[in-house]
């Protein structure tokens, strides 16, 4: 978005000063460019009026901005850092923590983030379980004493409930709520035209300097939670403000699709969110078919698998979804799922398992969903979980495998 340039680890405040010029003069160069083409005329008064229009007002001032935070981040270096949650942990203010922990490790701070309210909504505990984070909850044990600053974002003021030691002070303070009095830090940005303070880190971000890109697993999964907190924050882009749009157009180019629209589907219980994560993470795509086993599922989750087939079925690209388990240790269970105009699912389950010694279907289905139950019999009682599960899942793919073989030869003839 900004005067981009290839990453640069900063070591001393001259390079820096150096870095900041060039910028400055790429700017400059970028904006002339810009205003002699956007003004097809070529009279030079109208050019330069618009260039030092830009200058004074957009640009500068987020450049700025980050130039202020790299500057503290660098004069912390090898510091500790705790990174204070205020309140309760939302998507907000789970992102900037996370990200802003993620800028830190750049400059060799060692951060904690830490919270002190318990993690209420369902959905945020499975934010913070799918993003893996690593994010502490206070007690009586954690040491505190050990930090020599601490960060808050996404609150109106700094007061913690820990007394923090008169030593530690407070290194950066970013919000976009409204300002109440003045906060003193080294680094304090508040900005109450920001729909959230994920968009603000969003735009940090953008700056070469931290070196961010979503080629790492880390860097995807922090453009994730951003992305998830500058929705969640504005109402799905109802209350979006301009740099909500900026930080998102930024970020989405290394958002994973498949975890934000897990995250964000906030009406699904998180038992099966937790059922969705792994049918994702074993998720075997053939064609337009989607086969996943889950492995052993609690009696009283199994609707979860229904569930999430109905998720999985929203996915791009596929038309049928299968998802299975065994279900309390006694049946493998699955569910169908389709969009598919050709295939019946009464058919397909019927011909895929067929039926017991005394003429009874495994399963059977209607219209666009269908369903199976297979008893594991004697074999239930294996001790060993994970072979048996091996030899369960095995079988249950060949199934499918041989008839989506068999519609796959069908069909070559057409
Ligand atoms: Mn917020």
């Amino acid at each position: 978005m900004h005067g981009k340039k290839g990453s640069a680890s900063l070591s001393t405040s001259t390079d820096m000063k150096k870095i900041r010029e060039k910028e400055a003069e790429l700017i400059k160069l970028k904006n002339k460019v810009k205003a002699q083409n956007s003004s097809k005329s070529k009279e030079p008064s109208e050019g330069a009026e618009l260039e030092k229009d830009v200058e004074s007002n957009t640009a500068a001032e987020p450049e700025d901005r980050t130039s202020h935070l790299v500057k503290t981040l660098e004069m912390a270096r090898g510091k500790r850092l705790l990174i204070c949650i205020k309140g309760y942990p939302d998507p907000d203010n789970i992102a900037t923590s996370l990200a802003l922990s993620h800028m830190c490790s750049g400059f060799e701070i060692q951060s904690t983030i830490v919270h002190f309210d318990q993690i209420s909504h369902h959905e945020n505990r499975a934010l913070v379980k799918k993003l893996d984070l690593d994010i502490e909850e206070y007690s009586e044990q954690f040491d505190y004493t050990s930090y020599d600053y601490f960060a808050i974002n996404d609150s109106q003021n700094t007061e913690l409930p820990i007394k923090i030691p008169e030593t530690c002070e407070l290194l950066v303070f970013v919000d976009h709520h409204k300002k109440l009095g003045s906060v003193k830090g080294h680094f304090v940005d508040i900005r109450e035209t920001a729909g959230s303070t994920s968009a603000i880190y969003g735009e940090y971000l953008t700056d070469s300097r931290f070196g961010f890109s979503g080629d790492s697993m880390e860097g995807s999964r922090i453009a994730t939670a951003l992305m998830h907190g500058i929705r969640s924050d504005t109402d799905n882009f109802v209350n979006a403000m301009p740099i909500d749009y900026k930080a998102s157009e930024f970020l989405s180019k290394f958002v994973d699709k498949d975890l934000l629209s897990l995250i964000s589907r906030q009406s699904i219980p998180a038992k099966t969110m937790d059922l969705t994560q792994i049918a994702l993470q074993r998720k075997d795509i053939r064609g337009t078919f989607m086969f996943s086993g889950v492995g052993y599922v609690r009696e009283e989750d199994r609707d979860g698998i229904g569930q999430c087939a109905d998720y999985l079925l929203n996915r791009e690209g596929i038309d049928t979804v299968v998802v299975y388990g065994v279900v309390g240790g006694e049946f493998v269970d699955g569910s169908l799922r389709t969009k598919s105009h050709v295939l019946d699912p009464d058919k397909w389950i019927k011909d895929v398992f067929g039926q017991d010694q005394h003429g009874v279907f495994y399963g059977g289905g209607r219209k666009d969903k269908g369903g199976f139950q297979i008893p594991l019999g004697v074999f239930g009682k294996c001790s060993d979980r994970e072979l048996l599960w091996i030899l369960i899942k095995k079988t249950i793919d060949e199934l499918f495998y041989n008839k989506i073989g068999v519609e796959d030869s069908e069909s070559a003839g057409d």
